[in-house]
This record gives structure tokens, sequence and C-alpha cells, in this order.
């Protein structure tokens, strides 16, 4: 029997079907693996070779003395997150706040500042450089970052921790600042998230109750007033997908220094 007009269309339009959903798929694995990070991340991977040339990932920001301490600590960005919610904690002496721990992982948690302090801790000296021109010195002491991931047992897939912050960046109380690290730096044996600043409980302005401090890079990744962490294997649906508010902006996602 000869197939009839109604049957060879069926027939097109299943072929059709099937090859557009192959083009479309191999399009997408394509921006994925190829074009996409070679065209938008040139600057970045240039940085990034300067940096594995120069000097490895692994090894150590210098630390300073205590007579290196900067007299004067300034606060840069948000000195008071613009949030309710922010504000009840902070008149409580943040006594009800919680981090979130999630995404991948197979251990989500949420950890009160008691039981942050209860996992290993660090303490160092070192100098923060901000973009816009100044650095300085001071002594922070935090929970090591690597510890508090090895609690939460990250998932294989896990590549990013994105730390969701408090305050809002827009007028209207929405687009939170962000930012995020790769494992490589998460597990750095100096990445922290501070919660004493000089031997005295972290400042509202520099990011109570936790701030990172992720030694190696520049000032804007070290997320001030975090709520939440998020273990991703990629950042691109998140925010505004470049892994950090001022990397939205245009600013580079690897800022090692
Ligand atoms: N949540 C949040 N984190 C932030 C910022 C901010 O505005 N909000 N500013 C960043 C910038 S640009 C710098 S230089 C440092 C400033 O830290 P400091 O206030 O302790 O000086 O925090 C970084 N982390
Ligand atoms: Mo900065």
């Amino acid at each position: 029997m000869n197939p009839t007009r109604d049957d060879r269309r069926r027939f097109l339009a299943r072929a059709l079907g099937s090859a557009g959903s192959l083009f479309l798929a191999s399009c997408d694995r394509l921006s994925q693996t190829e074009w996409f990070p070679k065209v938008l991340g040139a600057g970045e991977s240039a940085s990034r070779a300067v940096a594995h040339a120069v000097t490895s990932r692994r090894s150590m920001a210098q630390e300073f003395s205590e007579a290196d301490r900067s007299p004067m600590f300034r606060s840069n960005g948000t000195a008071e997150p613009d949030s309710d919610a922010y504000r009840q904690l902070a008149q409580n002496a943040f006594a009800d706040y919680r981090l979130v721990v999630d995404g991948l992982v197979d251990a989500p948690a949420s950890l009160s500042l008691a039981e942050l302090r209860a996992l290993q801790s660090r303490t160092q000296i070192t100098r923060h450089d901000c973009v816009e021109g100044w650095s300085a010195i001071a002594k922070w002491k935090g929970v090591r970052l690597a510890a508090l991931l090895e609690s939460v047992r990250p998932k294989p897939g896990a590549r990013f921790v994105v730390f969701y912050c408090a305050d809002p960046m827009a007028d209207d109380g929405t687009d939170l600042y962000y930012e995020s690290i790769d494992l490589e730096d998460a597990f750095h044996p100096q990445t922290i998230l501070a919660y004493e600043m000089n031997d005295a409980a972290l400042p509202i302005a520099n990011g109570a109750p936790i701030r990172l401090r992720v030694e190696r890079q520049l000032g804007y990744k070290h997320a001030k007033y975090i709520m939440r962490m998020e273990l991703v294997e990629s950042f691109a649906r998140i925010g505004g997908g470049k892994g950090g508010y001022w990397e939205d902006q245009g600013y580079q996602w690897f800022a090692g220094i």
C-alpha cells in the first residue's frame, strides 16, 4: 500500500521534530562547553591563566603581625542592610540568626552562631584590597569553610558555593548582594566565615554576624551579612548569571590577587 499524503506529513513532522530537538540540544551543549565560555569569559580565563602562572591558587596569602594592623578599617558598600528581617536579627544580637546551607549537599543544615563557633576556627591577620583603591589590615577569626563544608557533605556535582546576603542593592528592597567562589577557594585553609574582627564580635558595618574572608581574592568577593550558602554546579541561572552582584555589572568573577 502506498502511503497517503497524511501518512507522509506525519512522518515528516516526526522526522523534523526529532531533528529539531537534536539540533536544539546540540546548541545547548555547545553553549555550555565551547564558544560560550570562550567568547564571554575571554577576560576571565586570561586573568585566571595569569594568576596560575604567577602563583599557585593553593599558596597562602601573606599574613601580618598585630603591629601591622591598620588603625582604621573602613566599611565599604553596605554599612547596614536596609531590611526589616535583618534589623530584627540585629536587635536581638543575632540570637535568632541561622545560616542555611543547602543545594548539592547530602546533609543540608541551618546553623546558629553558637553552632558555627563550635566548628574548627582559624585566626589570621590579612590585608583586604578593594578595587576602589584602598587596602587595610585586620585580624579575623571565623569558622574554616572547609570544616563547615565537610559537615554538610557536598555531592559530587557541586562546583561552586554561592553566598546570599541580607542587603538589598535596589531601593525597592530587591536585588540582594550575592557572591560565589569555586571549591578550590572554598577549601583553601585561609577561607573562613569570620564572626570576629580585631578580637571583638564582627561589627554590623563589616558584615555581622558573618562575612566571608577569601584571602586570595579582591574585596568584593568577601560577602558580608551571609544568610545562606548554596552549593551548585553552575551559577548560570542565579541573579544575572555571572556569579555575583558586581560580576553582573561587569566585574571579573575570578578576582585573584
Ligand atoms: N553583602 C555585601 N557584601 C559586600 C559588600 C556589600 O556591599 N554587601 N561590599 C564588598 C566590597 S566592594 C568590599 S571592598 C568589602 C568591604 O568590606 P568592609 O565593609 O568590611 O570594608 O565587602 C564586600 N562585601
Ligand atoms: Mo570593594
